[in-house]
C-alpha cells in the first residue's frame, strides 16, 4: 500500500501559542503530503513498493541507483515527520522522569544541560535539517542531519528531533530559529520519547 500521511494526533491549533495552526496546517498538510506523494513516486514500479518506510530507508543501497536520492529526501521526509508529530502534544512539555530522565542527566549532566546541546545542535545546522536526540549503539546522543536524511540511515534510532527548516517556524518565529528551539519545549511528548527509548533498549 501507498504511503498516507498520518492523520495529526491532537487539532492544528492544539500546540498554540508555542506552533501557531497556519504553520501546522500548511506543514502538515502541504509540505509533508509532498514527500508522501514523491515517496511514493520513487518506489512506484519497484519491488519496495508499500514496505516499511524505515526499512527501505535503512537498506536504500538496494533501491534502484536513480531512486535512491529521490527516497533519502521523500522517505525520509515522510519518516521524520510522522515521527515529528507524534513527537508533539498540547499535554507535553516539563521534563522526562524515570529510566529516560536518568539517561539524559547520567549522559548530558542535567535536562538543562540537555536542552542547552539540543538547542545548539538545531542552531548550528547550516540550512534545512534536523536536530536529533538518538540512541547510538545503547548511548544517548545528540546530533543534527541536513535536509531530510534520518538518523536510520546510519543504523541510529531517533528518540526525538525537530524540524529547523524554516517551514516549520518562519511564519511564527520568523528568522528566529533559537527562540523557535527553545519554546518548541513547551510541546514536547516525554512520555512518546520514553516509549521509543523503552522499545529501543
Ligand atoms: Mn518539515
Amino acid at each position: 500500500m501507498a504511503y498516507e500521511v498520518p492523520a495529526l494526533p491532537y487539532a492544528y491549533d492544539a500546540l498554540e501559542p508555542h506552533v501557531d495552526k497556519a504553520t501546522m496546517e500548511f506543514h502538515h498538510d502541504k509540505h509533508h503530503q509532498a514527500y508522501v506523494d514523491k515517496a511514493n513516486g520513487a518506489l512506484e514500479g519497484t519491488e519496495f513498493d508499500g514496505k516499511d518506510v524505515k526499512e527501505v530507508l535503512e537498506n536504500l543501497s538496494s533501491l534502484p541507483a536513480d531512486k535512491q536520492g529521490p527516497f533519502r529526501n521523500n522517505g525520509g521526509g515522510h519518516y521524520n515527520h510522522s515521527l515529528f508529530w507524534e513527537s508533539m502534544s498540547p499535554d507535553g512539555g516539563g521534563e522526562p522522569g524515570g529510566e529516560l530522565g536518568e539517561a539524559i542527566t547520567k549522559t548530558f549532566g542535567s535536562f538543562d544541560d540537555f536542552k542547552e546541546q539540543f538547542e545548539a545542535a538545531g542552531v548550528g545546522q547550516f540550512g534545512s535539517g534536523w536536530a536529533w536526540l538518538i540512541l547510538d549503539g545503547g548511548e544517548l546522543a545528540i546530533t543534527s542531519t541536513p535536509n531530510q536524511d534520518s538518523p536510520v540511515l546510519d543504523g541510529k534510532t531517533p528518540l526525538l528531533g525537530n524540524d529547523v527548516w524554516e517551514h516549520a517556524y518562519y511564519l511564527n518565529y520568523q528568522n528566529k530559529r533559537p527562540a523557535y528551539l527553545k519554546a518548541w519545549w513547551n510541546v514536547v511528548a516525554w512520555d512518546k520519547v520514553a516509549e521509543r527509548y523503552a522499545a529501543a533498549t
